[in-house]
């Protein structure tokens, strides 16, 4: 028996000690799934910097084969989300093609209503109707997009909103977002979902107009069964509890998807789980609760969701701050899976308020890397995928490939 094998073999024994099902477990560790960016894989940087990265992706094949290394590495990731327009192709059939050769499939597709020089006061909540049919006919394009390649989801997040009090009629905007989303919904074939993406600051500081997971909700509802709430897990205030929106969303059949990363500020856009590993934990523990639960609108909304990675890595390097985020997820969800459900629902019925915390810190605590391990092994991975990334040519043969990009500059222009 190899050291893997004894330490699984341990661990295995402790949590059937705990009533857990530990080959229930391995086996839905095996289906997790972690889609990343396109935008993650190429330059980027603050509104100060961009400070080029050697070996960054140029183009969307080279995105596409930095998202196909990632999933070789860890066998999760096997969808990459794409910006448009900056990904955008003529050639989509070839696209689908070249990432199936690469075992990855094309996932959200991500509309852009915030860099095109008209939208300065709007895109989809824009009063003028000309700038307003604009920004519907660009996501009209990308449902179109989302045929050509076989997405299922619509990623919408929406930079709309006002830098000053009385700038403009917050009723008047949320009409005209309403009606803009509508004809975008009656465009997409029963089948395809649009995530709608809140987030209550930047680019605009006095509102936004789609601010709070609240008004997502809201406005899904209205939409009707196609449209669901995306959260961000950057996007909420200081101190907001993440895990009671999460539960709450699922609860109502309303959660469509996530956008992982690490907020310590503002929308910092950081490896997800680096600095608040518990609370991913709790995020992923109420997904794990809520795919167990017998009532199938609960349970189909958990089994449904898209996870999704959406960070821009600025100062490290991009494709080990990829595999560390998959990573990350992983771990979290490994940690969900083995909380003791029943002792946890017996704590909170005796109103034992430190015993039930104490049955989530001893999944949060327990080592889970031998389940992963195990998990990879099973699946013909390298159990250990960050040693597997050290050992392997790529990063550097990429870097001597690409080069570094020239001029990076920042949203100061001449400074
Ligand atoms: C926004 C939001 C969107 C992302 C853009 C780049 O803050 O998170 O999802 O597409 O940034
Ligand atoms: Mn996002
Ligand atoms: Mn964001």
């Amino acid at each position: 028996m190899n050291t893997h094998n004894r330490m699984y073999e341990a661990l295995a024994e402790g949590l059937e000690a705990r009533h857990i099902d530990v080959s229930g477990v391995v086996t839905a560790l095996k289906k997790q799934h972690i889609e990343t960016p396109s935008w993650g894989y190429g330059d980027s940087g603050t509104r100060f910097k961009v400070f080029a990265a050697p070996g960054a992706a140029r183009n969307l094949y080279e995105k596409i084969n930095d998202a196909a290394f990632i999933h070789r590495l860890t066998g999760v990731a096997s969808s990459i989300a794409l910006h448009i327009p900056w990904d955008k192709t003529d050639d989509w059939d070839g696209l689908s093609a070249y990432a199936g050769e690469r075992g990855l499939r094309i996932g959200a597709i991500n509309p852009n209503l915030f860099q095109s020089d008209v939208y300065k006061f709007g895109s989809l909540c824009h009063t003028d109707d000309a700038i307003r049919l604009q920004a519907v006919e660009h996501c009209l394009e990308c449902v179109e997009i989302m045929r050509k390649t076989g997405s299922r989801d619509l990623s919408l997040w929406l930079a709309d909103g006002t830098n000053y009090a009385g700038q403009d009629s917050f009723r008047g905007r949320k009409r005209l977002l309403e009606e803009s989303l509508s004809e975008i919904v009656a465009a997409m074939p029963d089948d395809r979902r649009l995530l709608i993406e809140y987030k209550f600051f930047e680019p605009a500081f006095y509102h936004t107009d789609l601010a709070d997971w609240g008004m997502a909700a809201t406005l899904a509802r209205k939409l009707g069964p196609k449209a669901k709430v995306l959260v961000d897990t950057g996007h909420h205030a200081s101190g907001t509890n993440i895990e009671h929106i999460v539960a709450f969303l699922l609860d109502e059949g309303l959660l469509g998807g996530f956008h992982f990363n690490n907020r310590k500020y503002a929308d910092d856009d950081l490896i997800v789980g680096t600095s608040n590993p518990f609370e991913l934990f709790l995020i992923y523990n109420e997904l794990v609760s809520a795919e167990l639960e017998a009532d199938p609108k609960v349970s189909g909304c958990a089994q449904n969701v898209a996870y999704m990675i959406d960070q821009s890595h600025n100062v490290e390097p991009k494709l080990e701050a990829m595999l560390q985020s998959v990573l990350n997820c992983q771990s979290a969800y490994a940690k969900a899976l083995i909380v003791d459900r029943a002792a946890l629902s017996q704590r909170q019925s005796e109103h034992d308020v430190l015993g039930a915390y104490r049955v989530l810190t001893d999944a949060f605590e327990t080592d889970v890397r031998p389940l992963l391990a195990q998990a990879r092994v099973e699946m013909g991975l390298p159990p250990d995928p960050m040693a597997a990334y050290m050992d392997s040519p790529y990063p550097a043969q990429v870097a001597a490939e690409r080069g570094v990009a020239q001029g990076g500059g920042g949203g100061y222009p001449g400074a």
